[in-house]
């Protein structure tokens, strides 16, 4: 049995995946797994994407690590991107939402510029992040949060850590 759900946090860098998950983390009891470090500390890589100046995750390397976390549960994943992950992954999907301009203003206080910036800030503009959510997971497990003021990371924090332990007394864990 499963200590706990296993939840997908998601959306365009910037929007506070790593910072709402460790919050979850720190008050659910529920283990942050940011997967871009996990990629980072592993060398989970295959090549160089030039064009979006960052290396290429090694998708497979990723799920093969994953799989055990997954099989315990109670993990937070956090990741940018959403659709190789397979469905039977997580009990509950959550995309976060900022408006362009404070996307803008915290992708360049993290030194993003040029075309690494607009390319992300159109990624936010065009919900691509939710799409490909809707397109990956049943859609009723799919749920798109307000990122743009502490007050909604405050109110993200507390729905999540509620709906976790409604899913610990429902699943008897
Ligand atoms: P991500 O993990 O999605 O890349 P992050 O958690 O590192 O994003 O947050 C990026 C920056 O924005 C960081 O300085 C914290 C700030 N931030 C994130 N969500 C916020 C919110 N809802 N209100 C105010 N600041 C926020």
């Amino acid at each position: 049995m499963k200590s706990g759900p296993n939840i997908l946090i998601t959306g365009t860098p910037g929007v506070g995946k790593s910072t709402l998950s460790q919050l979850v983390a720190e008050r659910s009891g529920l283990e942050w797994v940011n997967v871009g470090d996990l990629a980072r500390d592993n060398l989970f890589y295959d090549g160089y994407d030039e064009e979006r100046q960052c290396p290429i995750l090694d998708e497979d390397k990723v799920l093969d690590e994953l799989e055990d976390m997954i099989a315990e549960g109670g993990k937070i994943i956090d990741y940018h991107s959403c659709d190789f992950f397979p469905e039977r992954f997580f009990d509950i999907v959550f995309v976060l939402a900022t408006d362009n301009t404070i996307l803008y203003d915290r992708l360049a206080a993290r030194g993003y510029q040029g075309k690494k910036l607009s390319d992300n800030i159109e990624c936010e503009i065009m919900k691509v992040i939710r799409d490909e959510a809707l397109d990956s997971y049943v859609k009723e497990i799919v749920h798109e949060l307000p990122s743009n003021t502490p007050d909604d990371m405050e109110s993200s924090t507390e729905k999540i850590v509620l709906w976790i332990e409604a899913w610990k007394r429902d699943n008897g864990s």
